[in-house]
């Protein structure tokens, strides 16, 4: 049977992109159920052409759903997840709040799939945070054929990973800085503003001098690739760019790689294409990428000082790739494989 799904969260950017998935991939449910956090809820969306109200989390009974998607924040997650699970909910949760919890696996299905073939011990399947995922499903062919050693990463991060907050004070800002250079405009997503700027800070700043984002890159990159000592580092920035995060990965192997053997392996993977398989140089950037639902990668190197390190350039779409499409491709896997 189809199952009854939750989505809280339903409001934000992940929320909704989710929604348009679920129509656009004709994914089967019984019954949906919109929530929000309370300042959220009220509000009517559509579902497949049918009206919904969006309900208080708070009020809502999770023993009502068999599938709870989670996209409204850390503290929304780790206040309601946990209880969601016990009511019988399976949670795909898009926070950061369960992500290094042992007993909940962290799931991308183009990498390690194999875990949702039963019900976790939490009840709650993690989904990586965006800049990750584009990343271990690029690394994962690379570990099995060179073996991986040592993963340097610079990121280049759309407003839109903080949601229509983001987004929005990013048109205001570059509005308010168009019409006055000194007016740097609303502040409150992204400080110093993010008009005609790059900041290289994201999250909360941690002792060891890296931002949380740089550490999630970092554990969450070990865990799904079952690699715990994998050398991950990353200096995560903020551009000006309203959606999809771009990242320059430099990679380094254990045994010399074959550019040619490289593109092939990389443009092999389900939905990932490669820009200068044929056309050198060729690169995506977040304005030209077209097929969203795929990762981008252009300007792949070899090193020709030594051959067993490369650069790529990559581009997804953080609402679909790093959230929405990877939690319900998630639950297609889950429904596929009947553990729900
Ligand atoms: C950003 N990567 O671009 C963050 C958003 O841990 O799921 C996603 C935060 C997370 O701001």
């Amino acid at each position: 049977r189809a199952p009854r799904i939750a989505l809280v969260g339903a409001t934000g950017a992940v929320g909704e992109t989710l929604i348009r998935l679920i129509e656009d991939r004709a994914f089967r449910y019984r019954e949906i159920h919109l929530l929000a956090s309370p300042r959220s809820s009220g509000r009517t969306l559509h579902v497949d052409g049918v009206a919904h109200p969006v309900s208080p989390v708070d009020t809502f009974d999770f023993a009502d759903a068999d599938l709870a998607f989670f996209s409204a924040g850390t503290d929304v997650s780790r206040k309601w997840a946990p209880e969601a699970a016990a009511r019988g909910a399976l949670v795909i949760d898009n926070t950061n709040a369960f992500r290094m919890d042992p007993r909940t696996p962290l799931v991308v299905p183009q990498v390690n799939a194999d875990l949702l073939a039963r019900r976790p011990a939490s009840g709650i399947v993690a989904n990586p945070n965006c800049s990750t995922i584009p990343l271990v499903r690029l690394l994962r062919p690379v570990e099995d054929r060179w073996g991986l050693r040592k993963v340097v990463v610079s990121t280049y991060q759309a407003a839109s990973g903080r949601g229509h907050s983001g987004t929005a004070e990013l048109r205001e800002a570059t509005r308010a800085a168009l019409a006055d250079p000194a007016d740097a405009g609303p502040q409150a997503e992204f400080r110093p503003t993010l008009a005609f700027n790059v900041v290289p800070f994201i999250d909360e700043l941690l002792d060891s001098g890296f931002t949380m984002e740089e550490q999630k890159m970092l554990q969450e990159s070990r865990k799904i690739l079952d690699l715990p000592h994998l050398d991950v580092t990353t200096t995560c920035v903020r551009v000006p760019v309203l959606n999809s995060h771009s990242e320059a990965a430099w990679v380094e192997c254990d045994d010399s790689v074959d550019r040619a053997e490289l593109v092939a392996r990389l443009g092999a993977l389900p939905e990932v294409t490669v820009h200068d398989r044929e056309v050198p140089g060729a690169f995506p950037t977040p304005r030209t990428v077209t097929e969203a639902d795929h990762v981008h990668v252009g300007r792949v190197r070899v090193s020709p000082h030594d051959p067993r390190g490369f650069w790529l350039w990559v581009v997804a779409d953080n609402l679909r790739i790093g959230a929405a499409l990877n939690a319900l491709q998630i639950a297609e896997e889950l429904v596929a494989r009947g553990t729900l």
